[in-house]
């Protein structure tokens, strides 16, 4: 990791100590890894609501037999062709499909694109995973 800066942070007992708990359950190494990722999300969240250029990916799970939903769904992926960069569709059962779009553009038709699709009248769950570009480049891989 390039030019580390150490700084003090000072807070209640308590809330370290709550800290310390989430330390050891998300199976950090230390306290400086885990607040990198807390900041690095909030950061993330930030960019978002900024509407800098931002990733992001939209989970959705439907029934495919509500009528014309996966026409329509279809169809807000088209209007949004530019910013999709990959989809995964997969048949959950009988009934269910399970969607995920990869997107990539500015944060504010990402979200509108995103809230078009959950809104979809018979779409049971919609999540949206958002982080931001560093730098305007795609974010790379930790690991
Ligand atoms: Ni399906």
């Amino acid at each position: 990791m390039a030019d580390l800066v150490r700084f003090g942070v000072a807070m209640e007992r308590a809330l370290l100590d709550q800290f310390d708990g989430l330390v050891t359950r998300r199976r950090y190494e230390n306290r400086s890894e885990a607040l990198r990722d807390l900041v690095r999300r909030e950061l993330a969240e930030d960019g978002w609501e900024q509407g800098g250029d931002a990733v992001c990916t939209i989970t959705l799970v439907y029934d495919h037999h509500v009528r014309e939903l996966t026409e329509r769904l279809n169809e807000i992926q088209h209007d949004h062709g530019e910013l999709i960069i990959s989809t995964l569709h997969v048949h959950l059962d009988h009934d269910h499909c399970l969607e995920v779009i990869a997107a990539r553009g500015p944060a504010e038709r990402l979200k509108a694109m995103a809230d078009r699709l959950t809104g979809t009248r018979g779409v049971l769950r919609g999540d949206v995973v958002a982080a931001i570009a560093p730098q305007g480049r795609a974010p790379a891989h930790s690991h």
